[in-house]
């Protein structure tokens, strides 16, 4: 195995592990030497919180442990920030982001945050947990292009609907895009709902994004 190869492995088993101590200075060590962000983010992290995902369906990890790796995927995150954010570009646009309202994670909606302000967005984000009524509030108070729904729950999948309409009743729908994200939706799903798009990766909502709103 290469030693960038035994690295990334470092780096993903200590993610599952929740061992920040150890996870943190191979980040750095691997920026250091070259290696991606992108990389780094996909086959140590992303990887990570897939094999943890599978060992808490399997019964083999609780939520005490799910939430060590968080933080470590968390702190990794901000050291890579920077990095993902590198050339200044022009400002392509405004986006209002959150998660739905009853969902906790925002590991994944913040990286959707980090790549789109990579490639030229201002981007309001409104948090975890966001009800449909704060959705329309933000968008009517900063008026942007598009506006992002992350989910990683199916049972919050509903909540995106719902804040559509909301934002339709508002009457704040008119020339405002909706992207959606988050593992349990899908292309099929963004269209039942109405909504624009959908993007199934941070980097690919960046790049469809950043081409809409030329
Ligand atoms: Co929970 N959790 N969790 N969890 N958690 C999942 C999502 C789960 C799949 C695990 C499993 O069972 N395999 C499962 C959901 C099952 C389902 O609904 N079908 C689950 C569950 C059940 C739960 C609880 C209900 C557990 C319980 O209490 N019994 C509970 C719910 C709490 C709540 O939200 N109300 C819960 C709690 C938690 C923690 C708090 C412990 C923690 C979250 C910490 C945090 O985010 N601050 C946690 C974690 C860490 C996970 C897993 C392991 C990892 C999630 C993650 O960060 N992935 C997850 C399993 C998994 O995903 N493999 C799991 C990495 C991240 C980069 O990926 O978020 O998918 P992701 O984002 C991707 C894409 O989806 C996309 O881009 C990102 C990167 O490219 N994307 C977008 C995301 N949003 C987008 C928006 C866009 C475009 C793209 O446009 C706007």
């Amino acid at each position: 195995m290469s030693m960038r190869a035994k690295r990334l492995e470092a780096i993903r088993s200590g993610t599952v592990a929740g061992q920040a101590e150890a996870v943190l200075p191979l980040v750095r060590e691997a920026l250091a030497d070259g290696v991606p962000p992108g990389v780094l983010l996909q086959e140590g992290l992303i990887a990570a919180m897939d094999e943890v995902g599978q060992r808490f369906e399997r019964g083999d990890c609780y939520i005490p442990e799910m939430l060590l790796s968080a933080k470590v995927m968390r702190a990794a995150v901000e050291i890579l920030k920077p990095h993902l954010i590198s050339a200044r570009v022009d400002p392509v646009g405004r986006i209002v982001i959150g998660t739905m309202e009853g969902d906790l994670h925002d590991i994944g909606k913040n990286l959707v945050g980090i790549m789109l302000q990579g490639v030229g967005f201002e981007v309001v984000d409104l948090g975890s947990n966001v009800k449909p009524a704060r959705f329309v509030e933000a968008v009517d108070k900063h008026r942007p292009g598009f506006v992002g729904f992350s989910t990683l729950l199916t049972t919050t999948m509903p909540g995106m609907g719902r804040t559509i309409a909301a934002l339709d009743a508002a009457g704040l729908r008119a020339g405002l895009r909706v992207v959606i994200g988050g593992a349990p939706v899908s292309a099929g799903f963004a269209r039942e709902i109405g909504a624009d798009c959908y993007a199934a990766t941070a980097t690919e909502a960046a790049q469809t994004l950043r081409e809409l709103a030329k």
